[in-house]
């Protein structure tokens, strides 16, 4: 397939940590089917569960062939959008995943690097959600939890594939969760979606 017909692969994360919902998953799917720089969304729900979202993940790329995947997670502590620079091959759980698992100080692949950096163009990202009025940040950890596993995991898979682009997003809360952590910040579904159709419109640009 030539790359303008190579869909973007969107993924979103299932609830974890006591929450209803996660707002990766909502603006995932909320995003699917649309067109962006002539490319279609197809959003894919992820476990939050350590190998096993990995494999999630590996099927949705062998199935769909994308030009670009954006994996997004939640991070309620967080107040914008967070473009992530780094994934870390570790394995560091503070609770215990959807399936029950904490793995303490391993390592994702043994024996792998020790990183790996997004191939988005986190700077022009961040310059056009800026330039939209869409408050974002560069971050320079996504955690070790289940969201830079599968960060990790996607570098990973992608450095023999140099033909698919790459990279992770953190979104806040939204505001209905965020008035059950009274104090934490929040950022609505909307801005969250057109901070997204932003930086992947500037991503693909
Ligand atoms: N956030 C978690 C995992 C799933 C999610 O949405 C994280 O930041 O690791």
């Amino acid at each position: 397939m030539t790359n303008a017909h190579r869909p973007i692969l969107v993924t979103g994360f299932e609830p974890f940590d006591g929450e209803a919902i996660n707002p990766s998953w909502e603006l995932a799917r909320a995003l699917d089917g649309e067109t962006i720089a002539g490319h279609r969304i197809v959003a894919v729900q992820l476990p939050c569960v350590f190998g096993a979202s990995l494999t999630v993940l590996h099927g949705a790329i062998a199935r769909h062939d994308p030009a670009v995947v954006l994996a997004v997670g939640q991070a309620g502590e967080r107040s914008q959008l967070s473009l992530e620079r780094v994934a870390i091959n570790i394995d560091d759980a503070r609770i215990p995943d959807n399936a029950g698992a904490q793995p303490l100080d391993v390592a994702i692949i043994p024996g792998a690097p020790s990183a790996y950096f997004s191939s988005l163009p986190i700077k022009p990202m961040l310059a056009a959600l800026r330039q939209a009025g869409i408050p974002a940040e560069i971050s320079q950890t996504a955690g070790t939890y289940v969201c830079n596993h599968v960060f990790y995991g996607l570098m990973h898979a992608l450095d023999q594939r140099p033909g698919i682009r790459g990279g992770f997003l953190h979104i806040p809360y939204l505001p209905e969760q965020a008035v059950l952590h009274p104090g934490a910040p929040s950022l609505s579904l909307s801005v969250a979606i057109e901070g997204v159709r932003v930086a992947l419109r500037a991503a693909l640009a």
